[in-house]
């Protein structure tokens, strides 16, 4: 169990238009920010590469359009997520708020059941830390992600804040439930006669990405190197 060289993440970021999705994407694959706001249409996704605890992971991260328009263009891509990171930014109060809705779109456009949603690798963001005035508390924002048994942190892609916890914390938490599951795993395989069909599974899939390391899917721009889905 668990001995790959690599180990692929496809990690989801969701949430309302605005709130810096790309920004903090940008800020921790490119160490860059723009001021400029330029919403995402459809999905983006972008590679980088880190170690936790001795373990080599290749994150995909896919960032998505958070524009209600958006949402037949988004939604296809849930599926297959090892990680998802719901966003909201401090000074918007609203995009606090709607956290629950994104919660609610992924389990119904993933493949993860929400009562399996316990266990799963989420992260509550809190973005542009940097303001000055914010609209929501963190203490607000700690209850409803412990609720679901979520961490929740305050990050800025502008000035940098918590932007490598944020990615590292979603493999951390993937890495701590695969290794649960596997003990669990090899627990039922050492007492039972019955063998594979009774175990858990782990999904492993070994390799980096040998393939593209980013790309666009579902724009109408074209002028990013893209490729066509399905
Ligand atoms: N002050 C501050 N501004 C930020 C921060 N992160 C993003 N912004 C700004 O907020 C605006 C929106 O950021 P985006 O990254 O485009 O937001 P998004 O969530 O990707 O939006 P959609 O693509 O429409 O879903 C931009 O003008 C950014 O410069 C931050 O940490 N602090
Ligand atoms: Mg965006």
């Amino acid at each position: 169990y668990l001995q790959p060289r690599s180990q692929l993440l496809k990690v989801i970021l969701l949430g309302d238009g605005g709130v810096g999705k790309s920004s903090l994407m940008t800020r921790y694959v490119h160490q860059r920010f723009d001021q400029r706001p330029q919403h995402t249409i459809g999905v983006e996704f972008l590679v980088k590469e880190l170690t936790i605890d001795g373990m080599h992971f290749t994150l995909q991260i896919w960032d998505t359009a958070g524009q209600e328009r958006y949402r037949s263009l988004r939604t296809p891509f849930y599926r297959g997520a090892d990680a998802c990171i719901l966003v909201y930014a401090l000074d918007d109060r609203r995009s606090f708020t709607n956290v629950d809705m994104w919660r609610q779109e992924f389990f119904h456009y993933s493949d993860v059941l929400e009562s399996d949603g316990q266990k799963f690798p989420f992260l509550l963001v809190g973005n542009k830390s940097d303001v000055e005035l914010a609209e929501v508390s963190v203490e607000d924002a700690d209850a409803w992600a412990n609720q679901y048994g979520m961490r929740h942190l305050t990050a800025s892609a502008k000035s940098s804040d918590n932007v490598d916890a944020a990615f590292s914390h979603v493999a951390a938490a993937w890495l701590a439930r695969a290794k649960a599951e596997s003990a669990t795993a090899e627990a039922a395989a050492a007492t039972s006669s019955t063998t594979a069909t009774s175990t858990g599974r782990i999904r492993v899939r070994a390799g980096g990405d040998g393939g593209s390391s980013s790309g666009q899917l579902g724009g109408s721009g074209g002028k990013r190197s893209g490729f066509n889905c399905c």
